[in-house]
């Protein structure tokens, strides 16, 4: 093949984004509670070791690109859209006034907002320093947080308390750093109340989001249960108010099953919010768009979300790789990372209503009739169960099937 030349490249991408097929309309792309981020969009490829490779972007072209895609709802941090110094200022107003425009203009809404705790150098030693005036700031910036979500129609406010640990042990003394946040939280459900009266509003879900490493070394809430046992402390005066927003690869990178994460905070009734995407056990945060590292795990995470009727949004905090293109973001990055989510979600409802999938899970349910039916008898229970059991990985590979359209009858011919 020839070197394919400058101005012909958008024009190849799009000619084969086309021939992938298997893509949804907007129309049915917006059927889903699925948020797209401004940070997401707006991410330029840079880190520690990467320059930039994209230019930045705004949230005016940011929306119209999602409203364009069927992406129904736009998620951000304050300070993706308004600078720092302008926070709580009229400069805010103005800001909130553009976005609320640029949202109704492309028929987007906001859903989550959330509070920058992490990049800006006042969060040197975390929201819940010990010099006051940081803790008071950080109440100051997740109340205005809170009123913001409230001017733009959002039902959720996510806090990722990110810096919210220490690189060196000794300094900080932890118990007195959670009592710190929780004082922080306080604030932003106590400001809740009163804005959602004032508005005539519900209140709005407040959601912790875990990750166990990355910014600091040590962080103190490394994961969601850490968060559920946080939420049950005593420490947070409304804490009927508070749940989670677990992250997909948040859990792997504790080497977690994510399934089993969701699982107990749905048993919690925690589960408010989830951020989807993929990546690696046990490494760094590597934010890949949902279903290309693990798409059978991701199968079964819907698996369980569907079968306990969970309503939440499914927030796309993922990054577009560097190697894709500021073009390449919008034209393959987003739709298909929306397409496989609902590809793997519509597949999730086959799997529940698959009638051997049914069958056999009925029968693990039934259970082995013991010969005798005394409770005493472990050989004879063992042996009355021994055959169905087997069922557990017949149904490991159904699930293979179904990801792979073996169900329906696909094969492979071997010469
Ligand atoms: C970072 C987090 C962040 C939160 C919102 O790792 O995923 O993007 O979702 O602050
Ligand atoms: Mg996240
Ligand atoms: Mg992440």
């Amino acid at each position: 093949m020839q070197p394919v030349r400058e101005d012909q490249q958008q024009a190849l991408v799009s000619r084969l984004m086309t021939a992938c097929g298997g893509s949804y309309s907007p129309e049915t792309r917006r059927k889903y509670y699925i948020s797209g981020p401004q940070w997401a969009a707006a991410y330029q490829g840079q880190a520690l070791f990467h320059a930039p490779t994209r230019p930045a972007i705004g949230f005016e072209e940011i929306i119209r690109k999602y409203g364009e895609l069927g992406i129904g709802y736009w998620t951000t941090h304050d300070t993706d859209v308004i600078p720092t110094e302008a926070l709580g200022k009229e400069e805010q107003c103005a800001i909130v006034g553009r976005i609320q425009k640029a949202l109704q203009e492309n028929g987007v809404q906001c859903s989550m907002v959330t509070t920058e705790t992490f990049y800006h150098a006042v969060w040197a030693a975390s929201p819940a320093a010990e010099a006051p005036a940081v803790r008071e700031y950080a109440k100051f910036r997740v109340r205005n947080t809170v009123e913001v979500g409230h001017d733009l129609g959002a039902q959720f406010a996510v806090y990722w308390p990110g810096s919210l640990g220490y690189y060196v042990q000794g300094a900080v003394e932890e118990t007195e750093t959670l009592r710190w946040y929780a004082d922080a939280l306080n604030a932003a459900c106590d400001r809740d109340i009163e804005v959602a009266k004032q508005k005539s509003r519900p209140t709005l879900k407040h959601c912790l989001e875990a990750k166990p490493f990355e910014p600091q070394a040590e962080i103190l809430l490394p994961t969601s249960d850490a968060m559920l046992a946080f939420i049950a402390s005593g420490l947070l005066t409304h804490p009927e108010m508070v749940g989670l927003n677990p992250e997909y690869l948040h859990e792997l990178m504790w080497g977690a099953a994510p399934r089993a994460a969701l699982a107990r905070a749905l048993v919690a009734g925690k589960l408010f919010h989830f951020d989807i995407n993929d990546g690696y056990r046990l490494k760094h945060d590597v934010d890949i768009a949902v279903g290309l590292v693990n798409p059978l795990d991701w199968l079964n995470v819907l698996v369980l979300l569907r079968s306990h009727g969970y309503q939440g949004p499914f927030n796309l905090d993922y990054k577009p790789p560097r190697t894709t293109s500021q073009f390449g973001v919008f034209e393959v990055s987003f739709p298909t990372a929306v397409d496989r989510f609902i590809t793997l979600w519509e597949m999730a409802g086959e799997v529940i209503s698959d009638p051997i999938v049914k069958e056999a899970t009925d029968a693990l349910k039934a259970g082995g009739a013991p010969l005798n039916n005394d409770p005493r008898d472990v050989d004879g229970i063992v042996r009355a169960n021994r055959e169905l059991l087997t069922l557990h990985e017949l149904i490991a590979h159904r699930l293979v099937q179904i990801l792979l359209g073996l169900h329906r009858g696909r094969s492979f011919s071997i010469a």
